[in-house]
């Protein structure tokens, strides 16, 4: 089922989720509906507060070199903990709860992280580029952080400046 996404400035988005206690059906369920919502939506990363669920699981599903978003690529994750991180890596971000606006932001370029799957399993990965900033981003949003917070003074005026205006103009 392809779930609402929740978007800025949502206060919901603020929360901090909790742990994942039971690797159960309804936590299958979510993730199964989350994968639906992500790929109906052309993302490729989402976590479960984007459709109001405070729980800390998320997934990444990169596109691979032909572009493609293949199922079998998606890392389901649940309960991650960034055990090292190193060097920096400005990337250009989007998020589907902050629909419409992108900006660099700076990241760990590598990182050591290690979370439960949907059993329960726990899984070690080093991962960077691409995939150890959509980790970052992901992880961002458990602890109730959008991108947007990580932007320089100026460049959250800019997407303040820009977010009103498009309010403006949706009323008229
Ligand atoms: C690098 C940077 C950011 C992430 C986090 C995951 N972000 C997304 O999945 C963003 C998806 C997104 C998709 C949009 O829709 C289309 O492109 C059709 C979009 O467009 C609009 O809002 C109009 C914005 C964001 C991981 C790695
Ligand atoms: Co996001």
């Amino acid at each position: 089922m392809i779930r609402e996404i929740i978007t800025y400035p949502d206060k919901r988005l603020h929360q901090n989720s909790k742990d994942v206690e039971k690797f159960d059906e309804e936590l299958h369920t979510l993730l199964d509906d989350m994968y639906e919502t992500m790929m109906a939506k052309n993302g490729i990363g989402l976590a479960a507060i984007q459709v109001a669920v405070p729980l800390r699981a998320l997934l990444i599903l990169l596109p691979d070199e032909n572009d493609e978003q293949k199922k079998e690529n998606l890392i389901e994750v649940i309960n991650p903990k960034i055990i090292d991180k190193r060097g920096s890596i400005v990337y250009q971000e989007g998020c589907l709860s902050v629909p419409e606006y992108y900006d660099d932001v700076k990241r760990a370029e590598w990182i050591a992280v290690e979370y439960q799957d949907r059993d329960g399993n726990t899984i070690k990965k080093e991962c960077d580029g691409l995939l150890a900033v959509a980790f970052q981003h992901e992880m961002d949003h458990l602890d109730g952080h959008l991108f947007i917070e990580r932007l320089s003074y100026l460049r959250r005026k800019k997407f303040e400046k820009e977010w009103k205006k498009r309010q403006r103009a949706k009323k008229k």
